[in-house]
């Protein structure tokens, strides 16, 4: 097991969009190991000039973990290789197999550097969004295992969100939407992620550490899927729409 050379293969697959066998058919490696794969990944991504912009968790719904058969809660790193903007055309060729979900996002305003108490979020946090993640893993069939789907850093390929709202806005039992040209193809509670999203962040800062990631100020950490993933097909209107956080969305082109 070659960290280095099993990160250069992910990295690769994501780099050209083209899918490769699950690495543990292969290669034996346990879950630290394959975090230090997705750090070496990412280490790549930033030596070509990306720049680190947050995290994501994943796993942090029931729904997400049924759809995946993966249940142990994950978290990946975002670059702005993967950020759009609110209203953005975004090229299906970027990507393999590329699906979308309904996410919450958060703004960092602080630099976090140990585990966040709830009490502590508000001297933490700037604001709070709807967001859409696009999720494209590099394995073929989008099938992996656990180990797998961390080194290929959670699936991470894409990430953008709406308006910004302060951080005392209530973000629990929102209705969380996905849309498909105006169909909703998805919908669920915000409460879906972790019985509480404010804990997706939590659990971002407990890991952050764990696993010796700084969070600057400015980042973004994407608090994970209420809902199963769907796929996206070129022309598609993709749409989602948080309760009273308004919406966000992208046309696939
Ligand atoms: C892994 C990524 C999971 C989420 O929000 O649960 C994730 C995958 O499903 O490919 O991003
Ligand atoms: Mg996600």
């Amino acid at each position: 097991m070659d960290i280095k050379i099993l990160s250069q293969i992910v990295d690769d697959a994501a780099k050209n969009a083209t899918a490769i066998e699950q690495l543990t058919v292969q290669h034996q490696f346990n879950e630290e190991e394959s975090y230090a794969i997705q750090a070496a990944s990412i280490e790549r991504r930033l030596a070509r000039g990306e720049k680190f912009v947050g995290l994501k968790m994943g796993f942090t719904s029931y729904a997400k973990m049924e759809q995946m058969g993966v249940h142990d809660m994950i978290w990946g790193r975002l670059t702005d290789d993967m950020f759009f903007k609110n209203g953005d055309n975004i090229p299906f060729n970027k990507f393999i197999h590329p699906r979308a979900e309904p996410e919450i996002c958060f703004l960092v305003k602080k630099e976090i550097d140990h585990t966040l108490t709830l009490e502590e979020i508000p001297e933490y946090i700037e604001g709070v969004a709807a967001a859409i993640e696009i999720i494209d893993s590099r394995y073929k069939n989008f099938k992996f295992s656990l180990e797998d789907v961390i080194a290929d850093n959670c699936s991470s390929a894409g990430f953008l969100f709406g308006d910004w709202h302060p951080v005392d806005t209530e973000i629990n039992h929102l209705n969380m939407t996905l849309s498909f040209n105006d169909e909703v193809v998805q919908s669920g509670s915000s409460n879906a992620i972790l019985g509480n999203p404010w804990q997706s962040l939590i659990d971002a800062s407990r890991l952050a550490q764990k696993y010796k990631q700084e969070i600057p100020a400015g980042s973004y950490i994407m608090a994970g899927a209420a809902t199963p993933a769907m796929y996206l097909k070129e022309g598609m209107n993709v749409k989602t729409t948080v309760d009273t956080l308004g919406d966000v969305e992208f046309t696939v082109v």
